[in-house]
Protein backbone atom coordinates (compact mmCIF):
# COMPACT_ATOMS: atom_id res chain seq x y z
CA UNK A 1 0.00 0.00 0.00
CA UNK A 2 1.01 3.64 -0.70
CA UNK A 3 0.84 6.98 0.80
CA UNK A 4 -1.94 8.85 -0.55
CA UNK A 5 -1.14 11.46 -2.88
CA UNK A 6 -2.18 15.45 -1.94
CA UNK A 7 -5.77 15.73 -1.80
CA UNK A 8 -7.43 18.54 -3.38
CA UNK A 9 -11.37 19.44 -2.98
CA UNK A 10 -13.01 21.13 -5.80
CA UNK A 11 -16.03 22.50 -5.00
CA UNK A 12 -18.03 23.05 -9.01
CA UNK A 13 -20.37 21.85 -11.22
CA UNK A 14 -21.23 18.79 -13.61
CA UNK A 15 -20.81 19.55 -17.17
CA UNK A 16 -21.68 16.06 -18.34
CA UNK A 17 -19.40 16.46 -21.51
CA UNK A 18 -16.75 16.52 -19.74
CA UNK A 19 -14.73 19.32 -20.83
CA UNK A 20 -15.64 21.55 -18.19
CA UNK A 21 -16.77 21.69 -14.45
CA UNK A 22 -16.22 19.36 -11.85
CA UNK A 23 -15.13 16.95 -14.70
CA UNK A 24 -12.42 18.89 -16.01
CA UNK A 25 -11.40 19.88 -12.20
CA UNK A 26 -11.31 15.53 -11.45
CA UNK A 27 -9.36 14.70 -14.55
CA UNK A 28 -6.94 17.74 -14.17
CA UNK A 29 -5.66 17.20 -10.45
CA UNK A 30 -5.82 13.05 -11.69
CA UNK A 31 -3.94 14.15 -14.18
CA UNK A 32 -1.16 16.28 -11.87
CA UNK A 33 -1.17 13.41 -9.38
CA UNK A 34 -3.65 14.62 -6.78
CA UNK A 35 -6.72 12.88 -5.45
CA UNK A 36 -9.81 14.94 -5.91
CA UNK A 37 -12.75 15.66 -3.48
CA UNK A 38 -15.64 17.18 -5.70
CA UNK A 39 -18.60 18.69 -3.86
CA UNK A 40 -21.52 19.24 -6.46
CA UNK A 41 -22.70 22.60 -6.52
CA UNK A 42 -25.14 22.09 -9.68
CA UNK A 43 -26.11 19.85 -12.36
CA UNK A 44 -25.68 21.40 -16.04
CA UNK A 45 -27.07 20.26 -19.13
CA UNK A 46 -24.94 20.83 -21.92
CA UNK A 47 -22.87 19.49 -24.66
CA UNK A 48 -20.09 21.29 -26.56
CA UNK A 49 -22.10 23.38 -28.35
CA UNK A 50 -23.63 24.97 -25.16
CA UNK A 51 -25.68 25.21 -22.02
CA UNK A 52 -29.48 23.81 -21.50
CA UNK A 53 -30.33 23.93 -18.22
CA UNK A 54 -28.93 24.46 -14.87
CA UNK A 55 -29.72 22.61 -11.63
CA UNK A 56 -28.38 24.30 -8.33
CA UNK A 57 -27.99 22.48 -5.48
CA UNK A 58 -29.52 23.20 -1.79
CA UNK A 59 -27.45 24.64 0.06
CA UNK A 60 -27.49 22.31 2.78
CA UNK A 61 -26.27 19.60 0.46
CA UNK A 62 -23.30 21.14 -0.36
CA UNK A 63 -22.26 21.91 3.12
CA UNK A 64 -23.04 17.93 3.92
CA UNK A 65 -20.69 17.03 1.22
CA UNK A 66 -17.99 18.94 2.05
CA UNK A 67 -18.51 18.13 5.61
CA UNK A 68 -18.06 14.65 5.47
CA UNK A 69 -15.76 14.22 3.45
CA UNK A 70 -13.59 16.96 5.44
CA UNK A 71 -14.32 14.53 8.44
CA UNK A 72 -12.40 12.10 7.16
CA UNK A 73 -9.84 13.11 5.02
CA UNK A 74 -7.18 16.37 5.34
CA UNK A 75 -6.64 18.60 2.50
CA UNK A 76 -4.24 20.17 1.03
CA UNK A 77 -5.95 22.73 -1.25
CA UNK A 78 -9.45 24.17 -1.96
CA UNK A 79 -10.58 24.72 -5.49
CA UNK A 80 -13.91 26.70 -6.14
CA UNK A 81 -15.58 26.96 -9.19
CA UNK A 82 -19.14 27.69 -10.74
CA UNK A 83 -21.50 28.43 -7.50
CA UNK A 84 -24.92 28.47 -8.49
CA UNK A 85 -26.59 30.61 -5.34
CA UNK A 86 -25.55 33.24 -2.93
CA UNK A 87 -27.13 30.26 -0.26
CA UNK A 88 -24.49 28.02 -1.39
CA UNK A 89 -21.49 30.51 -1.15
CA UNK A 90 -22.60 31.51 2.32
CA UNK A 91 -21.82 27.68 2.91
CA UNK A 92 -18.97 27.35 1.47
CA UNK A 93 -17.37 30.68 2.79
CA UNK A 94 -18.15 29.56 6.49
CA UNK A 95 -16.54 25.92 5.26
CA UNK A 96 -13.32 26.95 4.35
CA UNK A 97 -13.26 30.03 6.98
CA UNK A 98 -12.69 26.71 9.28
CA UNK A 99 -9.36 25.75 7.07
CA UNK A 100 -7.47 29.25 6.87
CA UNK A 101 -3.99 27.48 6.72
CA UNK A 102 -5.22 25.52 3.03
CA UNK A 103 -4.79 27.32 0.17
CA UNK A 104 -7.68 28.18 -1.34
CA UNK A 105 -7.96 28.95 -5.42
CA UNK A 106 -11.21 30.68 -6.88
CA UNK A 107 -11.88 30.57 -10.41
CA UNK A 108 -14.85 33.36 -10.31
CA UNK A 109 -16.71 31.47 -12.64
CA UNK A 110 -19.72 34.09 -14.22
CA UNK A 111 -20.38 32.35 -17.70
CA UNK A 112 -18.98 29.61 -19.87
CA UNK A 113 -16.58 30.65 -22.81
CA UNK A 114 -19.27 30.30 -25.05
CA UNK A 115 -21.58 33.30 -23.34
CA UNK A 116 -24.18 31.33 -20.95
CA UNK A 117 -24.29 33.44 -17.65
CA UNK A 118 -23.73 31.46 -14.83
CA UNK A 119 -23.58 34.57 -11.82
CA UNK A 120 -25.70 37.30 -11.34
CA UNK A 121 -25.46 40.52 -9.94
CA UNK A 122 -26.34 38.97 -5.88
CA UNK A 123 -23.96 35.66 -6.70
CA UNK A 124 -21.08 38.61 -8.02
CA UNK A 125 -21.59 40.51 -4.79
CA UNK A 126 -21.56 37.61 -2.51
CA UNK A 127 -18.38 36.11 -4.32
CA UNK A 128 -16.73 39.46 -3.36
CA UNK A 129 -17.73 39.54 -0.06
CA UNK A 130 -17.44 36.06 1.41
CA UNK A 131 -15.03 34.40 -1.21
CA UNK A 132 -12.20 36.94 -1.76
CA UNK A 133 -11.25 37.64 1.70
CA UNK A 134 -10.34 34.03 1.93
CA UNK A 135 -8.83 33.16 -1.18
CA UNK A 136 -5.17 32.93 -1.77
CA UNK A 137 -5.60 33.47 -5.42
CA UNK A 138 -8.47 34.38 -7.41
CA UNK A 139 -8.16 33.24 -11.29
CA UNK A 140 -10.59 35.63 -13.45
CA UNK A 141 -10.64 36.14 -17.08
CA UNK A 142 -10.12 39.67 -18.25
CA UNK A 143 -13.47 40.04 -18.78
CA UNK A 144 -14.80 38.13 -15.56
CA UNK A 145 -11.82 40.75 -13.61
CA UNK A 146 -13.33 43.99 -15.54
CA UNK A 147 -16.62 43.23 -14.64
CA UNK A 148 -16.18 42.32 -10.98
CA UNK A 149 -14.11 45.36 -10.50
CA UNK A 150 -17.30 47.11 -11.31
CA UNK A 151 -19.66 47.53 -8.50
CA UNK A 152 -22.62 47.83 -10.96
CA UNK A 153 -22.55 46.19 -14.50
CA UNK A 154 -24.04 49.51 -15.89
CA UNK A 155 -21.33 51.39 -14.59
CA UNK A 156 -19.43 53.18 -17.70
CA UNK A 157 -16.11 53.51 -15.95
CA UNK A 158 -13.50 51.75 -18.22
CA UNK A 159 -10.89 49.78 -15.83
CA UNK A 160 -7.24 48.35 -17.60
CA UNK A 161 -6.01 45.27 -16.44
CA UNK A 162 -3.89 46.62 -13.31
CA UNK A 163 -6.73 48.75 -11.87
CA UNK A 164 -9.47 45.62 -12.21
CA UNK A 165 -6.48 43.33 -10.47
CA UNK A 166 -6.19 46.31 -7.48
CA UNK A 167 -9.73 46.43 -6.99
CA UNK A 168 -9.93 42.63 -6.93
CA UNK A 169 -7.38 42.32 -4.05
CA UNK A 170 -8.83 45.06 -2.21
CA UNK A 171 -11.74 42.57 -1.92
CA UNK A 172 -8.79 40.67 0.26
CA UNK A 173 -7.66 38.01 -1.84
CA UNK A 174 -4.13 37.30 -1.71
CA UNK A 175 -3.21 37.28 -5.32
CA UNK A 176 -5.07 37.43 -8.74
CA UNK A 177 -4.01 36.08 -11.81
CA UNK A 178 -5.28 38.01 -14.84
CA UNK A 179 -6.04 35.74 -17.93
CA UNK A 180 -5.87 37.33 -21.27
CA UNK A 181 -6.78 34.74 -23.97
CA UNK A 182 -9.89 37.33 -24.68
CA UNK A 183 -7.68 40.56 -25.32
CA UNK A 184 -6.48 41.00 -28.63
CA UNK A 185 -2.74 40.52 -28.58
CA UNK A 186 -0.64 37.91 -30.65
CA UNK A 187 0.26 36.26 -27.63
CA UNK A 188 -2.29 35.19 -24.32
CA UNK A 189 -0.54 37.13 -21.76
CA UNK A 190 -1.71 35.84 -18.25
CA UNK A 191 -0.56 38.37 -15.59
CA UNK A 192 -0.37 37.73 -11.76
CA UNK A 193 -0.64 40.65 -9.24
CA UNK A 194 -0.17 40.86 -5.56
CA UNK A 195 -0.70 43.83 -3.77
CA UNK A 196 2.72 44.88 -4.25
CA UNK A 197 2.15 45.24 -8.01
CA UNK A 198 2.62 42.60 -11.20
CA UNK A 199 4.61 39.49 -9.71
CA UNK A 200 4.93 37.95 -12.90
CA UNK A 201 3.86 37.61 -16.24
CA UNK A 202 4.14 34.96 -18.80
CA UNK A 203 3.11 34.91 -22.81
CA UNK A 204 1.70 31.94 -24.09
CA UNK A 205 1.48 31.19 -28.09
CA UNK A 206 -2.12 31.74 -29.25
CA UNK A 207 -3.69 28.38 -30.17
CA UNK A 208 -6.41 28.31 -33.19
CA UNK A 209 -9.31 26.87 -31.73
CA UNK A 210 -12.03 27.68 -28.95
CA UNK A 211 -12.03 25.46 -25.75
CA UNK A 212 -14.02 24.25 -23.05
CA UNK A 213 -12.83 23.90 -20.20
CA UNK A 214 -9.26 25.71 -19.84
CA UNK A 215 -10.38 27.68 -16.81
CA UNK A 216 -11.22 25.26 -15.32
CA UNK A 217 -8.22 23.32 -15.95
CA UNK A 218 -5.64 25.74 -14.87
CA UNK A 219 -7.35 26.45 -12.08
CA UNK A 220 -7.32 22.62 -10.93
CA UNK A 221 -3.77 23.02 -11.99
CA UNK A 222 -2.86 25.93 -9.98
CA UNK A 223 -4.38 23.95 -6.94
CA UNK A 224 -3.01 20.81 -7.82
CA UNK A 225 0.85 22.84 -7.74
CA UNK A 226 0.32 24.51 -4.41
CA UNK A 227 -1.64 20.76 -3.11
CA UNK A 228 1.98 19.49 -4.29
CA UNK A 229 3.78 22.20 -2.06
CA UNK A 230 4.74 24.63 -4.21
CA UNK A 231 5.01 28.31 -3.85
CA UNK A 232 2.64 30.61 -5.47
CA UNK A 233 4.60 31.63 -8.17
CA UNK A 234 6.10 28.72 -9.64
CA UNK A 235 2.55 26.84 -8.96
CA UNK A 236 1.36 29.58 -11.25
CA UNK A 237 3.96 28.88 -14.15
CA UNK A 238 3.55 25.03 -13.36
CA UNK A 239 -0.10 25.41 -13.78
CA UNK A 240 0.14 27.80 -17.10
CA UNK A 241 2.45 25.33 -18.86
CA UNK A 242 0.05 21.96 -18.27
CA UNK A 243 -2.66 23.72 -19.35
CA UNK A 244 -1.33 24.93 -22.61
CA UNK A 245 -0.05 21.58 -23.33
CA UNK A 246 -3.64 20.27 -22.56
CA UNK A 247 -4.74 22.76 -24.97
CA UNK A 248 -2.04 21.93 -27.83
CA UNK A 249 -2.99 18.17 -27.43
CA UNK A 250 -6.99 18.98 -27.19
CA UNK A 251 -9.59 16.91 -29.33
CA UNK A 252 -13.05 17.77 -30.43
CA UNK A 253 -15.15 15.24 -29.77
CA UNK A 254 -18.34 16.43 -30.70
CA UNK A 255 -19.92 19.44 -33.11
CA UNK A 256 -18.60 22.34 -30.93
CA UNK A 257 -15.66 23.26 -29.17
CA UNK A 258 -12.20 21.52 -28.50
CA UNK A 259 -11.38 20.02 -25.18
CA UNK A 260 -8.68 19.75 -23.36
CA UNK A 261 -6.49 17.01 -23.29
CA UNK A 262 -5.18 16.40 -19.41
CA UNK A 263 -3.64 13.36 -20.25
CA UNK A 264 -1.21 14.50 -23.29
CA UNK A 265 1.61 13.95 -20.81
CA UNK A 266 0.93 9.89 -21.54
CA UNK A 267 2.08 10.50 -24.55
CA UNK A 268 5.02 12.27 -24.47
CA UNK A 269 6.30 10.23 -22.11
CA UNK A 270 6.40 7.61 -24.39
CA UNK A 271 7.85 9.11 -27.79
CA UNK A 272 7.70 6.12 -29.65
CA UNK A 273 4.54 5.53 -29.33
CA UNK A 274 3.99 9.52 -30.81
CA UNK A 275 1.31 9.10 -33.62
CA UNK A 276 3.55 12.47 -35.27
CA UNK A 277 0.40 14.29 -35.49
CA UNK A 278 -0.77 15.03 -32.04
CA UNK A 279 2.16 18.24 -31.69
CA UNK A 280 3.86 17.27 -29.01
O1 LIG B 1 -15.42 27.19 -17.56
C1 LIG B 1 -16.38 27.58 -16.66
C2 LIG B 1 -17.37 26.50 -16.33
C3 LIG B 1 -17.44 26.03 -15.04
N1 LIG B 1 -18.32 25.08 -14.66
C4 LIG B 1 -19.17 24.54 -15.57
C5 LIG B 1 -19.15 24.95 -16.88
C6 LIG B 1 -18.22 25.97 -17.29
C7 LIG B 1 -18.21 26.42 -18.68
O2 LIG B 1 -18.95 26.00 -19.52
O3 LIG B 1 -19.98 24.40 -17.77
C8 LIG B 1 -20.10 23.48 -15.12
Amino acid sequence: MSLPPPIVLSFAASDPSGGAGIQADILTLAGMGCHPLTVLTAVTVQDTTGVEDIFVMDAEWVTDQARTVLQDMPVQAFKIGMLGSVEIISAIAEIISDYPDIPLVLDPVLASGRGDTFANEEVIAAMREMLFPQATIVTPNSMEARRIALDDEDDPEILDLKQSADRLLQWGCGYVLIKGAHENTPEVINVLYDASGMVRSDAWPRLPGSFHGSGCTLSSAIAASLAHGMSITDSVYEAQDFTWHTLKGGFRPGMGQYIPDRFFWIESENPEEETGDAGY
